[in-house]
């Protein structure tokens, strides 16, 4: 059994031949930027092709979910990485698109069969967030990434001749 974090194993590896979705939300863009950032990275890092990663953008954190299940169902995707900021001082909403997103993001995979991972800051603090959001390999997109591929090799083991998107129609 594997220990490590996501993203911390070195070096990634094994993606070629699977397609991602990245879908981040452009509120707080300054950090979600530097997540999908990372995320790319890690993608490439682990092998997959360019023209494999499709890379789209929302609002805000609480359009992930429905944005994730969107591109889920178009069948296209091994697996989704989702990416957004939510910071407790700037909103009085904090508590609900927190949980909602995150609750939103789990619904949607369960519901469409193919994994999602979550890349969702929810910071404190605009500092807490930078900190998530480095050059390093500690970015959490960058881990959101790596376990989107961890997920999605595990589900082609567990479901060879499944296509993606299988419960969605
Ligand atoms: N969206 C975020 O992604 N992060 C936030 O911190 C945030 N705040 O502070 O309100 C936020 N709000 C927008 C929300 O996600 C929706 O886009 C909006 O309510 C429209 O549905």
């Amino acid at each position: 059994m594997r220990t490590d974090k996501p993203g911390t194993a070195t070096p990634l590896s094994g993606a070629s031949g699977y397609r991602f979705a990245i879908v981040f939300s452009r509120f707080n863009d300054a950090i979600t930027a530097s997540l999908r950032d990372g995320a790319e990275r890690a993608l490439l890092e682990a092998g997959a092709k360019t023209d494999d990663v499709e890379v789209v953008d929302v609002p805000g954190a609480f359009e992930l979910p429905q944005a994730a299940r969107s591109l889920a169902e178009t069948g296209r995707f091994d697996a989704v990485v989702c990416l957004g900021c939510v910071i407790r001082g700037a909103t009085p909403h904090f508590e609900y698109i927190s949980a909602s997103v995150a609750h939103g993001i789990q619904d949607a995979s369960g519901g469409t069969g193919v994994p999602m991972s979550f890349g969702v800051l929810t910071t404190d603090s605009w500092e807490q967030a930078e900190e998530r959001a480095g050059a390093g390999r500690d970015n959490k997109g960058f881990e959101a990434a790596a376990a989107a591929v961890e997920m999605a090799q595990l589900f082609r083991r567990l479901h060879p001749t499944r296509p993606a998107g299988f419960a969605s129609s």
